[in-house]
C-alpha cells in the first residue's frame, strides 16, 4: 500500500508550477488536507501511518537532550514554521526537501526541546482556503500545539508571496492592493490571536522598490504609517493583548526596502498613534547585510524598551541573505549578543528565524533546530565564565574605573554644573596617555570562547 510518507514527496515533487512560495501552492494545501483526513477521519482505509517520522535513532535523541547545553522549555526558544519547513528552493533550484506539515514540525520542534513555535496566516492555512477548512486546520494545529506542549508566542502574514503584492502592500500605490493587504492582516491577526500569539511581526517583506521613478518614498513613509496607525486602532478595538514588532531589511526580495534599519524603523516608531505598543523584530543577518554592529542596535532597541522580540540567525558579511544556524559565522558578536540580552534581562522569545542548508535532508534539518538552540546556551554559559573569571573582572574593574575627580559635575544639566565645569581645569595628559587594556580583556574573551580558560 502507498505510504502517506510517499504520497506527500510525490506531491509536492510536482509543485513546479505553482507560485513561488509554499504558501500559495494549490499542492500543499491538498497535502494539508490529505493530511488531516487520513488523521483524524475514520472513513479511509490508509494505515495511520505517521508521515516524515524520523530517522533518528531513540538513544541519539536522549544523547542530544542529556547535556547541560540541551534546550528546555525554560531557555523560550521558538522557531518559524517556515524556518525548519524550508525547501531549500533558491533562485536558481528547487526544492530538495519534502514539505512537513505544520503539526509534525510542532511534535518535532517539541522533541528537540523548543518552547514556542510561530506563523504566517498561510503556513498553516492556505491562501485560498474555504473558512471550513481553516477552522479544521486551525483546530488541528491547536490540538498538536497542546499534545506537545507548545505555544505561539508570534505571529505575522504573508504578505510577499502572492503576485498581488508584487509592488508592495501597505505602500502599493494601488488603493485595491492597500485595502486587501490591511484585511488579510486583520484576518491572520484573529488567527494569531485565536492561537495566543501576544506578539505581531511586521516585515514589509516587498514595501520597496527597484526604482523611486514610479513611487513617492515619502508617500511610502506615510502610507505604512497609515496601515500600522489603522492595525493598532484594531487590535485595541478587539481587545487583544497584542503588540506590534517591525522587522527592518535593508534589501531582497526587492532592491531597496523602505524602513531599511533598527534605527530607521526606531525614528519611525515615534511618529505613531500609538508607539507604546509598537516595537522592534530585529534579525542578525539584516544588519550584517549592510555592515552594521547588530549588537550596537538591538542595545539602543533594549534601551528604549522597543526589543519586542529577536530574529537570531547568522550571515557572512554585506551580501544576500542568508539566514544561517544561529551562532555559526560571527562566534564573537554572537557571544555578545547574548550577553547582551541575558544581563539586560531580555525575557521575550529567543526565536530563530533560519533555515538548514540546501545541502540537507530531514536529519539535517533537525540537526540545524538543535544546533541553533544549543550555540546560543553554550554562549550563555559562556557569559556565566565570562562573569565568574576572575582575571577578566578584575581588568573590568580597572577599566571602568577612571579618574573620578570630576564625576560630580555630570549626570545631567544645572546651572552650577555648567558654570564650574567651564571654571574647570582637567588633566587631559595624564587620560590621553593612559592604555585601556581592551587588547587584553578582547584576548581574554577570545581564550574563553575557544575553551582555553
Ligand atoms: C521571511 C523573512 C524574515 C521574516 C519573516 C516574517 S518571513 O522569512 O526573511 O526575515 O522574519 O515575515
Ligand atoms: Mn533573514
Ligand atoms: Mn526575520
Amino acid at each position: 500500500m502507498l505510504s502517506i510518507t510517499d504520497e506527500i514527496i510525490e506531491m509536492s515533487e510536482v509543485e513546479t508550477w505553482t507560485l513561488p512560495d509554499r504558501e500559495t501552492s494549490m499542492p500543499y494545501f491538498m497535502v494539508h488536507c490529505l493530511w488531516s483526513v487520513v488523521n483524524h477521519s475514520g472513513f479511509f482505509v490508509f494505515e495511520k501511518e505517521e508521515p516524515m517520522t524520523t530517522s533518528v535513532p531513540q538513544n541519539t535523541v536522549r544523547e542530544w537532550t542529556s547535556d547541560e547545553y540541551a534546550p528546555s522549555k525554560e531557555d523560550k526558544f521558538s522557531f518559524g514554521l517556515w524556518t525548519v519547513g524550508n525547501r531549500g528552493r533558491d533562485p536558481f533550484g528547487e526544492y530538495v526537501r519534502p514539505l512537513f506539515a505544520p503539526v509534525y514540525i510542532v511534535k518535532k520542534l517539541s522533541e528537540l526541546g523548543a518552547w514556542g513555535v510561530n506563523l504566517h496566516d498561510n503556513d498553516l492555512v492556505p491562501f485560498d482556503a474555504t473558512p471550513t477548512q481553516r477552522d479544521r486546520l486551525v483546530r488541528e494545529f491547536k490540538q498538536a500545539l497542546s499534545d506537545y506542549g507548545m505555544v505561539v508566542p508570534m505571529a505575522t502574514t504573508n504578505l510577499f508571496s502572492h503576485p498581488v503584492f508584487k509592488d508592495g502592500a501597505f505602500t502599493s500605490n494601488d488603493p485595491a492592493v492597500r485595502a486587501f493587504a490591511l484585511q488579510k492582516t486583520m484576518r491572520a491577526i484573529d488567527l494569531g490571536a485565536e492561537l495566543g500569539a501576544t506578539i505581531y511581526v511586521l516585515w514589509g517583506g516587498r514595501e520597496g522598490s527597484e526604482t523611486d521613478a514610479g513611487k513617492d518614498p515619502v508617500t511610502a513613509v506615510k502610507r505604512m504609517r497609515e496601515a500600522i496607525d489603522f492595525l493598532c486602532h484594531y487590535v485595541k478595538e478587539q481587545g487583544y493583548q497584542m503588540r506590534f514588532a517591525l522587522e527592518p531589511k535593508p534589501n531582497e526580495p526587492r532592491s531597496d526596502l523602505y524602513l531599511p534599519t533598527i534605527g530607521h524603523m526606531l525614528g519611525f516608531i515615534y511618529t505613531l498613534d500609538a508607539p507604546e505598543m509598537v516595537g522592534l523584530n530585529p534579525e542578525v543577518a539584516h544588519e550584517l547585510m549592510v555592515g552594521l554592529n547588530f549588537v550596537h542596535g538591538v542595545a539602543q532597541a533594549l534601551e528604549a524598551g522597543k526589543l519586542f522580540h529577536i530574529d537570531l540567525n547568522d550571515q557572512k558579511a554585506p551580501r544576500y541573505d542568508q539566514d544561517f544556524r544561529f551562532g555559526s559565522e560571527n562566534l564573537k558578536s554572537m557571544f555578545f549578543l547574548v550577553k547582551l540580552l541575558e544581563e539586560k534581562g531580555y525575557s521575550g522569545p529567543r526565536h530563530f528565524d533560519a533555515h538548514a542548508h540546501r545541502t540537507e535532508d530531514e536529519q539535517g534539518v533537525w540537526d540545524f533546530a538543535r544546533g541553533c538552540m544549543r550555540t546560543y546556551n553554550m554562549f550563555k554559559q559562556k557569559v556565566r565564565r565570562f562573569h565568574t573569571d576572575p582575571e577578566i573582572q578584575a581588568l573590568l574593574k580597572e577599566i571602568h574605573s577612571g579618574d573620578q575627580t570630576y564625576g560630580g559635575l555630570l549626570g545631567g544639566y544645572t546651572s552650577e554644573r555648567a558654570g564650574r565645569l567651564k571654571e574647570a581645569t582637567i588633566d587631559i595628559d595624564t587620560r590621553a596617555k593612559r592604555g585601556l587594556h581592551y587588547e587584553k580583556l578582547d584576548q581574554l574573551t577570545i581564550e574563553l570562547l575557544l575553551g582555553a580558560r
